[in-house]
């Protein structure tokens, strides 16, 4: 069967982070669908992270993009946090916000209501330095490997969080339901998953150009992950959707899971 799906080449090749942001992440005074996801998202990540149940040493962000929207609140309840990214540009481009590098995107407006969500606005500046601090690393990942960090040698992890990347990387489920096995490897047994996953969407757009999505339904995730070893303790479909000159979606998918304990028995 011939597959349309967008490769790992044309990321490489074709996907502009520039335009990324700019199509998502960049706002005027009116409102737009892509503000309202984003600010739901933030405040599902809040009550995540903030109220405490999901926290310790380190995370490790799979498929982090040229965003860091989704470590503002994570960054207050890691110590150490590990970006990872298939494409070389996209981690230029958060290395260039980590380091404050000339041209870096301006996240201080999503950074300010993140930090009124968590009680005091004022102290935005402050966050921007403690994530700079807690980001120790930013490698190449690649979720359709066994190894999806590579040779890189981490300690496995207490959360791994991935927003709108399974969909983005994995053509068909079986794949999927091979990454998330393969990413199961970086997490410790009881560790937490945070997801985030657009639902039911085949494409979205950026710039002019358009990328695959893998389109899934909450029950076939919910399925996958049960089948890769996590439990889902929260999950939570959000009826918003981006833009339809961007994409089809249907909802916005929220879900934190846990890593099954596999305690090896004495066979008898
Ligand atoms: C995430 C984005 C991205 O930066 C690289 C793909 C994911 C821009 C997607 C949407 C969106 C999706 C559908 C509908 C919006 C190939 C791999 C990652 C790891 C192998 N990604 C990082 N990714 O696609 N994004 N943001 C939004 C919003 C509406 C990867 C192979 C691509 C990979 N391992």
């Amino acid at each position: 069967m011939e597959s349309n799906f967008t490769t790992k080449d044309a990321y490489l090749n074709c996907f502009s982070p520039r335009t990324y942001l700019q199509n998502y992440y960049t706002f005027g005074s009116s409102p737009s669908q892509e503000k309202q996801v984003l600010m739901h998202n933030l405040r599902k990540l809040s009550e995540t992270f903030s109220l405490g149940q999901v926290k310790g040493d380190l995370l490790i962000d799979i498929g982090t993009g040229p965003t860091i929207y989704q470590l503002l609140s994570a960054c207050e309840s890691f110590k150490e946090i590990v970006a990872t990214d298939y494409t070389d540009q996209n981690r230029e481009e958060l290395i260039r916000w980590l380091k404050k590098e000339p041209g870096a995107f301006d996240w201080s407006p999503v950074v300010k209501y993140v930090c009124e969500l968590e009680g005091d606005r004022e102290k935005w500046a402050e966050k921007e330095e403690k994530l700079r601090v807690r980001v120790k690393q930013v490698l190449k990942c690649d979720v359709t490997q066994s190894q999806p960090l590579g040779s890189a040698s981490l300690p496995q992890a207490d959360c791994l969080l991935t927003t709108y990347c399974l969909e983005a990387a994995c053509k068909d489920l079986p794949t999927y339901q091979q990454a998330l096995k393969n990413l199961s490897s970086l997490l410790k047994p009881g560790g937490f998953l945070v997801l985030l996953s657009v639902l039911k969407s085949k494409f979205y757009i950026i710039g002019d150009e358009r990328f695959s999505c893998l389109s899934l339904t909450q029950e076939e995730i919910e399925a996958a992950l049960q089948k890769a070893g996590f439990t889902s303790e929260q999950s939570e479909v959000i009826p918003h959707h981006y833009s339809r000159a961007y994409t089809d979606n249907e909802g916005i998918l929220f879900l934190v899971g846990r890593k099954l304990n596999t305690s090896v028995g004495i066979q008898g």
